[in-house]
């Protein structure tokens, strides 16, 4: 009996085994068939399906002009990319595909061949979503789409320089889009997503985080100052045919960069083959020796000295004066000249007699506090802060020279800065391009001295050197400047720069404006003849859209 409990326990045992090995190995084919073939069976049908985490990209924030009209803008594109393996996989519409996408076939096979390790490669970039959507109706294996924003710039070479521009992955490399990237950019957003082997999400399944969009972004420049000022630079540029200019016009009641411009610019919505030496802010990164346009400050420093007054007499006579080794000479023998004649005419000789019987130190002052050697901050990055000597004793050659605008420099929104103190009645007021700087202005110069400098500069433009800067319906107040730029060998009697900076109206001052170009080619090489008539043009212009009642209305009738 004991053995045959013992048999029947055995089999029982036996069997338990075997009933678990065959249910093991059933569960194991399961699995094996499900994942294979199924597999296949599913995929074949197309509709594996995988769980992926897609990236929503942002949308970047719009800049505009001070009037709302768009500087940049992004429109939704869409990018087609690839699965180079899975499209191998497809290799009959290959050929359909590059047809689509018109790039020869055997380029286009030798791509996808060359990148089959790959997990990912682009097809084609920023594709208007109609246009994909074609070539997405192929159902080509292995091709996917990914949603992205196009990057616009409706004012082109225009405000090329100041709004900058993104690269293809939309990260700001130059001007605002750089400075301000980001306030613009905004925040991607994650969404988990089941998709098929085409790469169409099938579904979302789930937003991980919402796509957060940039700001817009409101710059001071008014678009319509802005062409204005680009237009007569340029022709300015290849009338004279010069190397390059900039021209900068300053709101004087809040110190907002109206206009900047520089040329040579380009079109930010093309790049191919750019000319890096043209995307260059020129109006705020070069700098250059200001020559008489400083002659203002000095004089300011002779009437705050309480040594001179408006008519206060200097004696050019003969026409050049000795300091050390150097001989300093007039264009002619003005003898005798109060000092708004000296800045008439701007005259070496009288601002050098002025210069040395100031005390060099406040002439040094006077530069510094009206900006020069520090940047203007208005938040373009890369801006310079030009040169300013430091201060020590110089000797008098230098002191001259100084006092008439060598041996420091200045970039063009830095010599704009400037003339705001004049204009503003004495007032160093910030210079803005986006938001309002807080106004802490300072004094620079009494309110008296400021109006009896403007009272000097008006004269440039009516007798002066500067009369072509006059307007028919608006008085103007400024002064020219011709400086020979240094080469290999000193100073070079060939290479020159023409200034011309000034301010509109004269007796209410409303808008800055400074105009320099860059080594003009030919015969005509003075400020006055050169960047003058680019002030007179770009301001009549400006003064009319900024409905600036015209004050020589007698003279105009
Ligand atoms: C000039 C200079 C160079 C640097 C002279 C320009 C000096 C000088 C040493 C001769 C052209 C030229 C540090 S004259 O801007 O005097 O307003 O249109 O470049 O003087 O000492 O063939 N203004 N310009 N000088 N250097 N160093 C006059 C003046 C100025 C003009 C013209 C030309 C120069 C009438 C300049 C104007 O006011």
């Amino acid at each position: 009996m004991d053995k045959l409990v013992g048999k029947i326990d055995a089999i029982r045992l036996y069997l338990m085994i075997a009933f678990f090995v065959v249910v093991t190995v059933t569960l194991c084919a399961r699995v094996i068939v499900l994942n294979v073939v199924d597999n296949d069976f599913l995929q074949d049908q197309g509709d594996a399906r995988t769980i992926r985490i897609k990236r929503i990209n942002a949308h970047r924030g719009m800049i505009q002009d001070r009037r709302g009209k768009p500087l940049a803008i992004s429109s939704p594109v869409v990018s087609l990319w690839a699965k180079p393996k899975e499209l191998l996989k497809a290799d009959a519409s290959i050929d359909e595909l590059a047809q689509k996408l018109e790039v020869p076939t055997h380029e286009f096979r030798a791509k996808i061949e060359r990148n089959k390790g790959k997990g990912f490669i682009y097809l084609r970039r920023h594709l208007p979503p109609a246009v994909a959507d074609e070539i997405l109706a192929l159902k080509t294996k292995g091709v996917y789409s990914e949603r992205e924003y196009h990057r616009y710039y409706p004012g082109g070479e225009v405000t090329a320089h100041l709004v900058g521009f993104t690269d293809i992955d939309d990260r700001g490399q130059e001007g605002i889009e750089l400075s301000f990237d980001e306030w613009l950019k905004g925040t991607p957003g994650k969404k988990k997503v089941l998709q098929n082997r085409y790469g169409d999400i099938v579904r979302d399944i789930m937003p991980v985080s919402e796509a957060q969009p940039g700001k817009n972004l409101e710059l001071s420049v008014d678009l319509r100052i802005q062409y204005l000022a680009y237009r007569e630079l340029k022709s300015a540029i290849s009338y004279f045919n010069a190397k390059a200019g900039s021209v900068v016009i300053l709101d004087v009641q809040t110190g907002e960069i109206l206009a900047l411009v520089n040329q040579p610019s380009f079109n930010p919505n093309n790049r191919t083959n750019l000319d890096l030496s043209a995307v260059r802010n020129r109006a705020v990164t070069d700098i250059f020796e200001p020559g008489s346009t400083v002659k203002p400050f000095t004089v300011a420093v002779a009437l705050e000295s309480g040594e001179y007054t408006k008519n206060s007499v200097v004696d050019t006579h003969p026409g050049f004066i000795k300091v050390g080794a150097k001989t300093i000479p007039d264009p002619a023998n003005y003898g005798e000249l109060d000092l708004g004649g000296i800045i008439e005419k701007s005259s070496q000789v009288g601002i050098t007699k002025l210069a040395l019987s100031l005390d060099e130190y406040e002439i040094w002052n006077m530069f510094s506090s009206v900006g020069f050697g520090e940047s203007t901050g208005i938040g373009v990055l890369g801006e310079s802060s030009g040169f300013l000597p430091s201060h020590r004793r110089w000797k008098d050659i230098e002191r001259a020279t100084f006092a008439y605008g060598y041996g420091l420099q200045v970039t063009p929104v830095q010599l704009a800065a400037s003339y705001l103190t004049i204009a503003s009645g004495g007032i160093k007021r910030p210079l803005s391009l986006v938001g309002r700087s807080p106004m802490d202005d300072q004094r620079v110069m009494s309110r008296a001295v400021a109006a009896d400098l403007i009272k000097m500069l008006q004269r440039v433009a009516e007798s002066g050197t500067g009369s072509k800067a006059s307007m028919e319906a608006y008085s103007v107040a400024g002064k020219t400047g011709t400086a020979r730029k240094v080469g290999k060998a000193g100073y070079d009697d060939t290479r020159h720069i023409a200034f011309f900076a000034g301010m509109t109206p004269a007796e209410s001052p409303r808008l800055v404006g400074i105009v320099m170009i860059d080594e003009p080619k030919g015969d005509q090489y003075g400020g006055g003849a050169i960047a003058a008539p680019v002030f007179s043009r770009v301001m009549a212009g400006a003064l009319r859209l900024l409905n600036v009642t015209p004050n020589y209305l007698d003279k105009a009738a």
